[in-house]
């Protein structure tokens, strides 16, 4: 077998120099995977095209930084039921990579083939504004190694540039937006915490792939100290 690939792509950061006295408030806008297959394709969430408008009015507001996320995997990605064979929305323990004893499995759920690098089902949604995101980050590009998490993979073993490029800006809060509110967007934002940022869900610019009421996955991360705001309220405050 051939050594997996990583498919990252080069990102780019602008900088603005750091100056003077630590800001109290430097907020961050994430647009949590806004691509052709989340909204239209094989994996679409039910109403992602009308988050849309929302975001492209979000990204007009004077954040310090903006920021886009990508699901970017390899054809033959561990989270594809076809590379198991086995049934859609099914689930399988996946392992790491290095992990030779196989101890700790993680359940993952088999998806449909979808957001495979360089493909069109892996581009912005047509429609967003992308002309002004700082940064893109690409995650899931291993072909072995699963990340919702746009800071991590799910095993917690290796970062994206994410984390780095947060420290640098000087971010205190981070507001997210985007796809999938019970996928991508809650364990991006659990990891917001666990980073020490004060963490915002922008409830009318998220939508979950659930049918269950979305309002069961913000009561769970309510609770883990995570915050609530709309794109009026945002409108107001920056
Ligand atoms: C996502 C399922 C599989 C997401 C990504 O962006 O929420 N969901 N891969
Ligand atoms: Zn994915």
């Amino acid at each position: 077998m051939s050594a997996p690939q990583n498919l990252t792509p080069q990102i780019q950061i602008n900088d603005d120099a750091p100056s003077g006295d630590k800001p109290t408030f430097v907020p961050a806008l994430i647009v949590i995977d806004m691509q052709n297959d989340f909204v239209y394709g094989s994996l679409a969430v039910p109403g992602g095209e009308k988050i849309i408008d929302r975001i492209n009015t979000l990204i007009d507001l004077p954040f310090k930084t903006r920021i886009a996320t990508r699901d970017f995997h390899p054809d033959n990605h561990i989270s594809f039921a076809n590379t198991h064979q086995k049934p859609l929305f099914s689930k399988a323990t996946i392992f790491h990579p290095d992990d030779e004893e196989e101890a700790d499995g993680c359940e993952q759920t088999m998806w449909p083939i979808h957001c495979v690098a360089y493909t069109g089902g892996a581009d912005f949604v047509p429609g967003l504004k992308t002309t002004t995101f700082d940064a893109v980050v690409h995650k899931g590009t291993h072909p072995r190694i699963e990340s919702y998490s746009a800071f991590r993979d799910i095993w917690g073993k290796a970062e994206t540039e994410l984390p780095g490029i947060l420290e640098e800006k000087g971010v205190t809060d981070i507001y997210f937006a985007g796809l999938a509110g019970d996928y991508c967007v809650k364990y991006t934002a659990i990891d917001s915490i666990a980073y020490g940022y004060n963490t915002w869900l922008i409830k009318d610019a998220i939508k979950s792939i659930s049918k269950q009421d979305s309002d069961l996955v913000f009561t769970e991360m309510d609770k883990k100290g995570i915050k609530f705001t709309t794109v009026k309220e945002l409108q107001k405050l920056l």
